[in-house]
């Protein structure tokens, strides 16, 4: 079909988009699609009014005057923040929103409610194959575990896919948070600066997230994360990681400040400390009987019952030379325990596995978190640790081996 003839098609060829015409058509369209409006053009004039109103209400922040120096944009919308990305950027991861040393100004979950709103959604296109493996990325996503269906839908729909070659380095200590990362795959270490020298205290193998500190506290990047190998990340903007991650922290607060403060395990910590464990939990909830650890599994992350119950069952097998094996139950937790802290502590696989009794919700802390927020508690781990192996021999005698 001839849309435009002659004269007119030839002047279309020659004339350039402006930039952003393409994002201000497409949120639209996608509104269009959500509301589904029974008049296009009054629904037209609101949403394009609210995008107005939304730019007029940004001050003339610090963050911009600053990021003026620096030679970037501060990005108030999704159209704006692609300009962001024609800065040449010292190790670019691409196609994607990455801003360098650009401040927000404080974020306060609290405030500003009526904002979501008016503010425009972003939202990046994907096939059916990538929204696929975007939706696999996410699902073990802990950050994500206490968003509801539609808050979950709109990260999706603003997450951006970013290739990565060996050797990349996605964030370095000390930058601006631009974006937070889910991993699709690859490996991707963690260094720190320590007396000027950066030392590798850890990794991603091929899960997990990361970049979700800046953002949250509005602090320079607290690491850097290097690809070794190509893989393949899932970005988030900060601008819908404020909307939607951290006003849901503050909803994540309400719901288990109270039960964090009454950990016994975590009352070494400061309040503070302990605040900051709400902030990076996540909820996950299982069936009666459903497995939640496999003994020999490799760890990624430590649980404290919220509710309901938990069995530790061991895998034995009778004296050396026998075949016959059984699982055991060696003990149970309940609201306010915790388990799997021994692989995380040991550096070894799980140690047993654990089934939940009834219905029973967990809550979920990954191991760079537990490594980063929970480093004082580890004594405390440790001496109970040490007393499992004699809980142990006491509860089924010299008569088993532990199955390695
Ligand atoms: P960010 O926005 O600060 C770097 O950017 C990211 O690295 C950070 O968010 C975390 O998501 C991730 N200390 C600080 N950041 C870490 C750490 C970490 N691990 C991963 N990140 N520690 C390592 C724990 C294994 C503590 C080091 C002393
Ligand atoms: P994990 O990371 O090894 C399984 O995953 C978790 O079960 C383990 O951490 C502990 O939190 C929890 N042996 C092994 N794991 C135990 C034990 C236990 N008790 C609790 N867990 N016992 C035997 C020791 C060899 C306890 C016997 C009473």
């Amino acid at each position: 079909m001839v849309l435009f003839g002659g004269n007119n098609a030839r002047k279309m060829n020659d004339c350039e988009i402006p930039t952003g015409l393409k994002e201000l058509l497409r949120g639209y369209t996608v509104e269009v699609l959500r509301h589904r409006p029974p008049d296009l053009v009054e629904f037209a004039v609101g949403y394009f009014t609210q995008i107005l109103q939304s730019r007029c209400k940004v001050k003339p922040a610090k963050s911009e005057e600053k990021a003026a120096r620096k030679g970037v944009t501060f990005a108030t919308n999704a159209h704006e923040s692609e300009e962001v990305e024609k800065e040449p950027i010292e190790n670019s991861v691409g196609k994607n929103n990455r801003r360098v040393s650009v401040c927000a100004e404080p974020y306060n979950p609290d405030e500003d409610d009526e904002d979501d709103d008016t503010e425009p959604r972003v939202v990046h296109p994907k096939t059916d194959e990538q929204r696929h493996r975007l939706q696999e990325a996410c699902k073990d996503i802990l950050l994500f575990k206490t968003l509801d269906q539609e808050q979950f839908s709109e990260v999706l729909d603003a997450m951006f896919e970013v290739q990565v070659n060996p050797q990349e380095h996605i964030i370095d200590q000390g930058d601006d948070g631009d974006n937070f990362y889910v991993i699709e795959r690859g490996v991707y270490d963690i260094a720190v600066l320590k007396n000027g020298v950066s030392v590798c205290v850890g990794k991603y193998d091929n899960k997990g997230s990361f970049g979700e500190l800046a953002l949250m506290y509005n602090t320079p990047r607290a690491a850097t994360i290097v690809a070794t190998e190509e893989g393949a990340l899932w970005g988030l903007d900060r601008a819908t990681f404020h909307r939607l991650i951290v006003k849901n922290n503050a909803k994540k607060k309400r719901m288990y400040e109270a039960f964090v403060e009454s950990v016994p395990l975590l009352n070494s910590l400061e309040a503070s400390e302990r605040m900051k464990i709400v902030d990076v939990l996540g909820a996950r909830c299982f069936k009666d009987g459903e497995r939640i650890i496999a003994q020999g599994d490799m760890a990624d992350c430590f649980y404290m019952v919220e509710s309901g119950q938990v069995r530790i069952m061991i895998q034995i097998k009778m004296k050396a030379g026998q075949q016959d094996e059984a699982e055991v139950e060696v003990a149970r937790c309940s609201r306010g325990q915790y388990f799997g802290e021994l692989a995380l502590v040991t550096n070894k696989p799980r140690a047993a596995s654990v089934y939940a009794v009834g219905e029973t919700k967990c809550l979920v802390i990954d191991i760079q978190a537990f490594e980063r927020l929970l480093g004082p508690c580890k004594e405390i781990m440790k001496r109970n640790i040490s007393q499992y192996e004699d809980q142990l021999v006491a509860l089924l005698g010299s008569s088993v081996d532990f199955k390695k």
